[in-house]
């Protein structure tokens, strides 16, 4: 038996499942969405993260039956969440190559009762390298349902400021290595606010991922991101667990 071998029976085998990171809005304090993050628990292996699996399942062929998985998933546990609470879905790479998404996307948003205004969808800077005219225009096509876009550990590729101009995005998730090293570190204070100035000047919403310190909460929520992330509020935790604690704060 192989780990390939296994990963192919997994879905069928349900064992992958989806757990989530709450995002707070920084004005109220409260929660108003959250990430899905999706685990793999292996027979044998136990929890398996994304980061080991998702590159397997592209090469393998099973990224759209596991992102189709894990997009189902998130919207059916949203549409059971307060309705101002949104979800957010990382893409991978081919996800978005795949022609079919936006019409994917639709099906699963009709199926499961979701406004497209509660779902946004993460992209990181490797989704965007080929293919410009066709991104774009799929980019337009998942923003048509009213889905938001968001560049995902911005700050980390190679082009990240010219691709917030070739691209229709409408959220910054800063990289949670430039929150890592705030409020002392002189580089970093200096890089995330002028990221959170960069997406306030072009009307995205920031969101500062990783914050762990309440200095750090004061830093970022002082420099202009509208969202925060990280274990300061919540580690990712079960669906039902989400759902409980948004009942809690609503
Ligand atoms: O939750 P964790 O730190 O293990 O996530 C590791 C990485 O896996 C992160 O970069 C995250 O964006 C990615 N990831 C988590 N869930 C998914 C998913 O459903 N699809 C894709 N493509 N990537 C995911
Ligand atoms: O690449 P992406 O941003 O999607 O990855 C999200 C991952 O970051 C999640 O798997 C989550 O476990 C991890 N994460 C979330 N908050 C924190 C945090 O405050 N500190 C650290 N070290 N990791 C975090
Ligand atoms: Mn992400
Ligand atoms: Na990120």
């Amino acid at each position: 038996r192989t780990f390939e071998h296994d990963l192919r029976r997994a879905i069928a085998r349900q064992e992958l499942f989806v757990v989530y990171q709450p995002q707070v809005d920084s004005t109220t304090g409260r929660f108003d969405g959250a990430e899905a993050l999706v685990r793999w628990n292996h027979p044998d292996q136990g929890i398996v993260s994304p980061a080991a699996f998702i590159p397997l399942a592209e090469d393998l062929g099973l990224i759209g039956a596991v992102g189709e998985f894990v997009l189902r998933k998130a919207c059916t546990d949203a549409m059971t969440w307060p309705s101002h609470m949104t979800v957010s879905v990382n893409l991978s790479p081919m996800q978005l190559r795949d022609q079919r998404l936006a019409a994917r996307v639709a099906c699963i948003l009709a199926e499961t009762g979701l406004s497209g205004a509660r779902l946004e969808l993460e992209l990181t800077e490797n989704a965007l390298l080929q293919d410009d005219g066709r991104t774009i225009a799929m980019l337009h096509a998942l923003r048509a349902l009213g889905i938001r876009i968001s560049m995902d550990d911005f700050g980390t590729g190679y082009s990240s400021i010219s691709y917030l101009r070739r691209f229709p995005f409408d959220k910054i998730k800063i990289d949670q290595s430039f929150v890592r090293q705030l409020p002392e570190d002189g580089e970093s204070t200096a890089i995330v606010r002028a990221i959170a100035t960069l997406g306030q000047q072009l009307g995205m919403t920031v969101t500062a991922e990783g914050v762990e310190t309440d200095a750090q909460r004061r830093f970022v929520s002082a420099s202009g991101c509208g969202q925060l992330q990280g274990f300061l509020f919540s580690k990712p935790v079960t669906a039902s667990d989400v759902r409980a604690m948004f009942d809690a704060d609503a």
